[in-house]
């Protein structure tokens, strides 16, 4: 396959509004940056990555901003003009800096878009995705009261998506969750808390085994795989763990120790695409179901979601959502859509979708070009 080199990145700065606020365990969000990646090659050809970041470190430690700037002051200077043989390589490449996953994340999957389109192939053929349609979940934010999360959901359930996720958090969970299997008993249902709950709510989170749900996601602290695994041990309902798996190094432990029967993988909480298919991979090999999480990305981020759920251990409805649930208008074209529940996987090469440059051009704030490797820091041959 030919290799790719970089001889300008593009940092298009852009902010979006959600069409409606969404609440977290974590505060809400009803805009946010967003950094936009386009990678350059040397034969003019584009390849497009996004921070899949907020402006607040409220998830993970990462902000759009910090995002830019690590991708500013160390990784792009590490790769620009050096021949990059295969996008797998470029994990390891940056791996002098610790963590900030999300930023490197943003640039090394547009390099897989890039060069899958100099190759002539979609990112899903590159990492072996057979699946020609995907199955759309819906997250739902935290809403004012049961019946009210009640009414969201019997929407989306006549939408057609095939599972629903429930923000929960203490003071908004068992009534919540409760009243929801009342109204619809046979739903692919789960509850994901962002790390809402200690040790001390065991008793309070078994309540939970009762609603046969699919998961409860994240349940305890956003650094821990320890206590998850006495609560594993405690209740019924299978632990998915999203903010402690920033690696397969990490997911690896936390499936030894038993801290969790299912792995949410993000591709920017993992650094990108190819540590994302090394987990899939182990995971598949482990027996651990795995979904695709999602960080209420654009469409860029979401095509690239949608290219890795291709891959046969991706068993779980994932929480990518169709475009118009995010944004009113996206920035790809054509937006992303659902049908029955499904995605269809987009035939073109790389993402499978064109960035609309009239549409990005509405929600740029500014482009910053980068062609030099200059950098004010040490950076690694
Ligand atoms: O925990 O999965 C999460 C959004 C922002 C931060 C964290 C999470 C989420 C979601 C949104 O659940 C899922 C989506 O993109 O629709
Ligand atoms: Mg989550």
């Amino acid at each position: 396959m030919k290799s790719v080199k970089l001889k300008e990145v593009r940092l298009h700065h852009i902010n979006v509004s959600l069409i409606a606020p969404f609440t977290t365990s974590f505060g809400t969000m009803e805009n946010k940056d967003v950094c936009l990646v386009e990678v350059v090659d040397e034969t003019g050809r584009s390849g497009w990555g996004e921070t899949a970041t907020s402006n607040e470190p409220y998830y993970n430690e990462e902000t759009t901003e910090t995002a830019a700037y690590m991708l500013k002051d160390f990784f792009i200077p590490r790769l620009l003009h050096r021949e990059i043989g295969h996008p797998s390589e470029v994990h390891g490449m940056l791996e002098f800096v610790r963590r900030n996953n999300i930023a490197k994340a943003a640039i090394e999957t547009a390099i897989w878009d890039a060069f899958a389109k100099k190759n002539g192939k979609s990112i899903a053929e590159l990492i072996g995705g057979t699946k020609k349609e995907i199955e759309s979940g819906k997250s739902i934010g935290i809403q004012e009261s049961p019946e009210a999360l009640v009414r969201k959901v019997d929407q989306y359930v006549k939408e057609g998506f095939r599972k629903i996720k429930v923000k929960i958090k203490p003071g908004a969970d068992i009534d919540y969750i409760r009243a929801v299997r009342k109204a619809f008993p046979d739903i692919p249902l789960m509850a994901d808390a962002n790390s809402a709950y200690t040790l001390e709510d065991i008793g309070h989170l078994k309540q939970l085994d009762d609603f046969n749900l699919l998961m409860i996601e994240q349940p305890l602290a956003h650094d821990d795989i320890i206590d998850h695994a006495t609560l594993q041990k405690q209740i019924e309902t299978p632990v998915c763990l999203d903010e402690s798996i920033h690696s397969y190094e990490d997911a690896r432990k936390a499936i030894e120790l038993g801290s969790c029967r299912i792995i949410n993988i993000k591709i920017g909480r993992v650094g990108g695409l190819q540590e994302s298919k090394r987990i899939h991979d182990l995971c598949m090999e482990k027996g651990i179901d795995v979904w695709c999480g999602g960080m209420l990305e654009t469409g860029v981020g979401r095509a690239h979601n949608i290219q890795m759920t291709t891959l046969p251990n991706f068993t779980i409805p994932g929480d990518t959502a169709p475009s118009s649930h995010y944004w009113k208008e996206d920035i790809v074209t054509p937006e992303i859509e659902m049908e029955d529940g499904l995605i269809q996987v987009p035939d073109g090469v790389g993402i499978g979708y064109e960035i609309d440059p009239e549409k990005l051009a509405k929600v740029t704030q500014s482009v910053e070009m980068i062609r030099s490797t200059k950098s004010r820091h040490p950076i690694p041959e």
